[in-house]
């Protein structure tokens, strides 16, 4: 089995500038079952983004629930949370300029069949029977939720405790590296005085 989780311990600070972005990848169950989380991460290094950190791990429903907040009280969210529990993924924390918006292009739509030829979705997925959409991968779709994604899989949050990083002052969006918490800590300023983001 998986017993082991590599897990994703200390990210450093990203090697580009103060605007490089981080976004967290997920092979999802489908995919890493299927074998594609090679297809998708060699997808990733032809884009031209770097691999900051790279796990093999079934998440909890913990995780997840943080993870998929923004879907709670759909109709899919119960199936989703099945799904993604359902087996490992291989989780991937991707670095570059613009980034989270280009890995969702790479992605392609979120339903397969609708997906445009070329993505990933659209290339390697397909309607399947069940409630889901099965659609290989998970990108963060913003910086706030690139922050929230990549704390959930932090060793603090998978043992329940948090801890915060202090508040920088900065534009909107910025993204901040400091040598607080006794370790590298990064966070993304939502608006100013408020950040998302954690210890690293
Ligand atoms: P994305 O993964 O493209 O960011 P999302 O965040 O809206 O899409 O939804 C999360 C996942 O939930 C998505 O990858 C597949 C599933 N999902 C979304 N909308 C759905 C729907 N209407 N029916 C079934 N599954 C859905
Ligand atoms: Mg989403």
């Amino acid at each position: 089995g998986y017993g082991h989780d590599l897990g994703v311990t200390t990210l450093g600070p990203v090697t580009e500038t103060a605007q490089t972005e981080r976004s967290l990848i997920l092979v999802k169950p489908d995919g890493f079952r299927r074998g594609l989380t090679g297809e998708v991460i060699r997808r990733i290094e032809a884009k031209g983004y770097t691999l900051a950190a790279l796990a093999v791990v079934t998440p909890t429903r913990e995780q997840l629930a943080a993870h998929y907040a923004e879907h709670e009280g759909k109709p899919f969210y119960e199936p989703l949370l099945e799904f993604m529990s359902s087996g490992p993924v291989a989780a991937v924390v991707i670095e570059g300029q613009e980034c989270i918006k280009g890995f969702r292009s790479l992605a392609g739509a979120t339903k397969p069949t609708e997906a445009a030829p070329g993505t990933i979705r659209g290339d390697l997925g397909r309607k399947w029977a069940g409630t889901v959409d099965e659609n290989i991968v998970h990108g963060s779709d913003s910086p706030e939720s690139a922050a929230r994604e990549i704390a959930t899989r932090e060793p603090a949050a998978r043992s329940g405790r948090s801890r915060s990083p202090p508040v920088p002052s900065g534009p909107s969006g910025a993204l901040h590296t400091g040598g607080a918490c006794g370790a590298v800590w990064w966070c993304v300023v939502s608006k100013p005085g408020h950040a998302l983001g954690c210890c690293m």
